[in-house]
């Protein structure tokens, strides 16, 4: 039988069946550690139910459309990364996850929430994403308010929604699909981690397929990327690279660089820019240093 994984507690796996819609609880075959692949929820298998009380097996692997690494999720379309006023946003981390899904053949979007706090936070990020051909929601989990068009966007796709700890991941499945996920966030010291999710877990909704997962807060920029190839991860760039002086450039302090004008010229996120900047060493320093 066919079916994907909903979630994994160590060596357990959860499947939902295509066949029948029940869920089935899997070991995964020696084989499959043989051959160093790991299962993560959202992969799609091939498993042999399990006879009377003895768990099943879980057989074969099938190519994965998509892949992310922290958090660990296959074959979603849509990764929504969720912002927030409070906790403060770490943009740098945000851009990180857009380029990682776009490396791993997902599409990224923005979602801002607790906009009941506030609007600046919405305001600012669509200034600076703007050109970017990236979606940016407004939503609040507390009052309803952006949850219809949030579901209306994950229609018909698989959609995983990451982040920072607290920003109110799973506050907004609830509000979007009536769920009744844990939610709380790390409040008090005594209670950490007691109401937050902990493990990445997919959910079937609606006829569609969501995921939470637990929120991190750091993310190295992946390794062996060449400078020139990160440059050209920025569409906003792309667009204005041919007016730069030097071919190829990197846009980083060339003189006569289109990119540093636009952002000169108020055109261009500034802020976006710095951090590109600062990715930008991250990636030289790793390609430099790709055959030690
Ligand atoms: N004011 C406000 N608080 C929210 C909203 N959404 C979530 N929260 C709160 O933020 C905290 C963290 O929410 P949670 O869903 O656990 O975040 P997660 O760690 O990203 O899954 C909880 O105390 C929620 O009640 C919102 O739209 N507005
Ligand atoms: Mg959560
Ligand atoms: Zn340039």
């Amino acid at each position: 039988m066919t079916g994907s994984i909903m979630r994994g507690i160590g060596s357990f796996y959860t499947v939902l069946c295509d066949e029948d819609g029940q869920e089935y609880t899997l070991r995964a075959q020696k084989k499959l550690r043989h051959q160093k692949l790991t299962p993560m929820v959202g992969d799609r298998v091939r498993f042999t139910p399990g006879e009377g009380e003895d768990d099943g097996w879980l057989e074969e692997i099938l190519p994965r459309k998509s892949v992310l690494i922290r958090p660990s999720v296959a074959n979603c379309d849509m990764l929504m990364l969720v912002v927030a006023s409070v906790p403060h946003p770490d943009m740098l981390l945000i851009d990180k996850l857009i380029l990682r899904a776009a490396k791993g053949n997902m599409t990224p979007a923005i979602c801002v929430n607790k906009i009941d706090l506030g609007d600046e936070l919405v305001r600012s990020i669509r200034e600076e994403y703007a050109g970017t051909q990236l979606c940016v929601f407004s939503a609040s989990a507390l009052t309803g308010e952006g949850v219809d068009s949030l579901r209306e966007a994950m229609r018909g796709k698989v959609t995983c929604l990451a982040g920072q700890s607290a920003v109110g991941k799973s506050s907004l499945l609830n509000a979007i699909f009536g769920l009744e996920l844990e939610t709380g966030g790390l409040s008090r010291k005594t209670e950490r981690g007691r109401h937050t999710t902990r493990r990445s877990e997919m959910m079937a909704v609606d006829g569609m397929l969501v995921l939470d997962t637990p929120g991190f807060s750091l993310l190295e920029i992946e390794d062996g990327v060449e400078p020139q190839d990160f440059a050209q991860m920025y569409p906003e760039y792309n667009e204005l690279a041919g007016d730069c002086r030097f071919q190829p450039c990197l846009h980083d302090r060339e003189p006569g660089c289109a990119v540093h004008a636009a952002v000169d010229a108020g055109k261009l996120s500034a802020v976006r820019w710095a951090r590109y900047r600062e990715l930008l060493a991250e990636v030289k320093e790793n390609w430099k240093g790709r055959y030690v």
